[in-house]
Order: C-alpha cells, then sequence, then structure tokens
C-alpha cells in the first residue's frame, strides 16, 4: 500500500498591520520610545569627533535627551544598553531628541558612525 503524503504547505501571509504611533521611520528594533513626560532632559552637543559633555547623570525614569549637532558631519547617539535606541543629527545645528526610560545603572552612550566610537565618541550616563 502506498500513502501519498500530500505535502499540505500552508503559505501564511501574515499582514502585519503595526504602525507606531507618531513614528514615521522604520526602526528594525522593538525599542519603543516612552509615551510619558521626561522627569528631566539632557543636552549633549556633538561635533568632529566628540561629544560634550562625555559624563551624564540622572534619576531613574523617562529621561529625554536631546543631541545638537554643533558641527558639520553626521552623528548619532545610541546607547550600548538600550539596542534600537538612536539619536540622529546631520549638518551644523541639527538637533534631535527623544525620551527613553531609565532605571539605575550605568550606561554607555556613544556615536555608531564607524570609527566615531573608537576616536573617542562616547561617554557615561550614571543613573541614581
Ligand atoms: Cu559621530
Amino acid at each position: 500500500m502506498n500513502s501519498i503524503l500530500k505535502g499540505g504547505i500552508v503559505a501564511t501571509a501574515l499582514v502585519v498591520g503595526v504602525t507606531a504611533c507618531g513614528g514615521s521611520d522604520s526602526r528594525s528594533s522593538s525599542w519603543k520610545e516612552p509615551k510619558g513626560p521626561a522627569i528631566k532632559t539632557l543636552n549633549v552637543e556633538s561635533g568632529n569627533v566628540f561629544f560634550k559633555p562625555t559624563t551624564l547623570t540622572s534619576p531613574p525614569g523617562i529621561v529625554k535627551i536631546t543631541l545638537k549637532n554643533i558641527e558639520s558631519g553626521s552623528h548619532d547617539l545610541q546607547i550600548h544598553e538600550i539596542p534600537g535606541f538612536s539619536i540622529e543629527v546631520s549638518g551644523e545645528g541639527s538637533t534631535a531628541s527623544s525620551k527613553v526610560t531609565l532605571k539605575k545603572g550605568k550606561y554607555s552612550y556613544y556615536c555608531s558612525i564607524p570609527g566615531h566610537e573608537a576616536a573617542g565618541m562616547k561617554g557615561t550616563l550614571t543613573v541614581s
């Protein structure tokens, strides 16, 4: 007796209708900007190739980080411990900000443009 197995290939077309509220860019990670009000704003300047300051402190909670580019060039501010978080600026005077939820601990932020972190474009954010 032959038993013929017909492959039941189910093509599942997943139409994922996930629309981030207010977000327009297509970040590939699952990181999402928190919705609540920020308890503090941290201001960081970027240039070729540095951050100013390179040490930040904050209480835990939702914090807004604002990055201002004070020279030409493109930079971003990312945090090693928070994959997906990114603030990007391009050109002199370009400013961008994002809120992020911080817990107590130490975070290290950096610019992900190739070579910039190695050149010193990094800093430490202490949350306590
Ligand atoms: Cu940079």
